[in-house]
């Protein structure tokens, strides 16, 4: 664990396993509350001084960000030794979480004046919160944690980070390459087992949570954050409807389309994980999926040739197979894949399924892996309905050849980022939420650094 700026390893390690192998592959330090009231100490005792300079802070993540960016070929096998992505993508992944520090760097709390007249002005300036509890899930991990990190840190707080325990490594060796750059304490990555999240996101010296994992534990970090009225931001899982317009050219579309749902093995909260189709073009959006699916590679990340790696853990495997053969079993038809490969470790085909509509557990919930139902439809209105009816909102597409219509359908889609014949792209700087149960807050651009402030208001007269 990087508490302060030291490195500290416990007497307590548990187990981290390869999923290409199915085997234990690395140990990582199992965090107690000892260590934890360290780590809670270290980001208490480094915020007076953090938050009091930004141009300080600024430069900071500037040089974070360069020393991620060196680091990156050190950081990339160790992340797809956990995770299983492709080699190449993981190193994608960390040099992303280089730019967001680096683009984190340049973000200020701007303070607004909203009276200036001859007697007085009136100005809202921005505080930070203070030690913030930063919670990552297992499938994009470093990026996820720059994610988190950045906007908090760009704020002025300092930041307690705790990984997936199914993804520590490459968490906790981002934090070793931070502490060159960053001051003692200002962040601290704490490593463990459950209830690991849990202490952390209840323990008093926190006074934000950051988290991002399923709706469920969502929930219970709410609860607990709501006893010590902590400020929260949640991401939160979706289960995000394309809508394939009767006019779009299938065949120009469908690699957009296939990746959308199946980068990262599908392992993405905002990834297509339905695909509605017109009635009268149903078979030829099915086969344009299952053509691109059958001829995926998929091996170990660390093999060139892979495109797609194992699904990322044991439990994420299980769950995959179960809602693929719960499809199969009310009357689905995979066009491709189905099943898991025949080899070590966690790989399943890429899955197309056909015959298959809402109501069906893989439609209605999300499925988070390689696996994805394609749904007929006989009319657009319908399409949106079958799309909104949903407890998720996170985001979602429309796909087709006239623009101003496409537009108008995607204006009716309720979540937080709809995308017309594309899908998954963000920039840094605008706004990401989720709407209903996928999500509490906003992150991202000016918006981030807001949510890691609060506001307070400035009276002051002119003599
Ligand atoms: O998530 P958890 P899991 C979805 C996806 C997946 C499911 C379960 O559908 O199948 O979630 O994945 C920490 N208080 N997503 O079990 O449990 C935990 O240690 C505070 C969507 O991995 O939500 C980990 O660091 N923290 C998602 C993090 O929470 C707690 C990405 C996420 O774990 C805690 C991943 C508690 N009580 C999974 N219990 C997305 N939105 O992208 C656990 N944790």
């Amino acid at each position: 664990m990087t508490i302060g700026s030291a490195a500290v390893v416990g007497d307590a390690l548990f187990d981290v396993v390869n999923p290409a192998t199915g085997r234990v592959w690395a140990q990582a330090p199992d965090c107690g509350r000892d260590l934890l009231d360290e780590a809670v100490a270290a980001a208490e005792g480094a915020w007076p001084g953090w938050r009091a300079d930004p141009e300080a802070r600024g430069a900071a993540l500037t040089a974070g960000a360069a020393a991620v960016r060196e680091a990156a070929d050190d950081l990339a096998p160790v992340l797809t030794g956990e995770q299983g992505k492709p080699l190449r993508e993981a190193r994608a992944e960390v040099l992303h979480a280089a730019a967001r520090l680096e683009h984190a760097a340049g973000l200020r709390a701007e303070p607004v004046v909203i009276t200036d007249t001859p007697e007085e002005t009136v100005e809202v300036r921005r505080r930070p919160l203070g030690p913030v509890a930063a919670i990552a899930p297992w499938n994009f991990p470093v990026q996820l944690a720059a994610a988190k990190i950045a906007p908090a840190l760009a704020a002025g707080n300092t930041v307690v980070l705790k990984p997936s325990p199914y993804t520590p490594l490459s968490t906790l060796l981002l934090g070793r390459v931070l502490a060159r750059a960053l001051p003692p304490g200002v962040l601290n990555v704490v490593s463990g087992r459950d209830p690991l999240g849990a202490w952390l996101a209840a323990h008093p010296g926190i006074r934000k949570v950051n988290f991002t994992g399923s709706v469920a534990t969502g929930k219970h970090v709410a609860a607990s954050a709501a006893a010590d009225l902590k400020r929260l931001t949640l991401e939160l899982g979706g289960n995000d409807a394309a809508i394939v317009l009767p006019d779009a050219d299938v065949e120009t579309v469908a690699d957009r389309l296939f990746w959308s749902a199946f980068a990262n093995c599908g392992q993405i909260c905002m990834a297509v994980k339905r695909v509605y189709a017109p009635a009268e073009r149903y078979e030829e959006v099915v086969e344009a999926l299952a053509v691109r699916a059958a001829r995926t590679v998929v091996a170990a990340g660390t093999d060139p040739a892979a495109q797609l790696g194992p699904v990322a853990n044991r439990p994420q495997f299980g769950r995959v197979a179960e809602l693929v053969s719960d499809a199969l079993a009310h009357g689905a038809r995979a066009a491709a894949g189905g099943r898991a490969l025949d080899r070590a470790g966690y790989f399943f085909a890429p899955t197309v399924l056909a015959g298959v509509s809402d109501g069906v557990r893989i439609v209605d919930e999300e499925q988070f892996g390689p696996a994805l139902p394609v749904i007929a439809y006989a009319d657009v209105d319908e399409a949106v309905d079958r799309a909104n009816h949903t407890r998720y909102g996170l985001c979602g597409s429309v796909w087709g050849t006239d623009l101003d219509r496409a537009e108008a359908v995607a204006e009716r889609l309720e979540c937080g980022t709809v995308w017309i014949n594309r899908h998954l792209q963000m920039s840094f700087d605008e706004p990401f939420a989720g709407t209903k149960w996928s999500g509490l807050g906003v992150s991202g651009g000016p918006w981030g650094v807001h949510s890691h402030t609060e506001p307070f208001v400035l009276h002051r007269p002119r003599t």
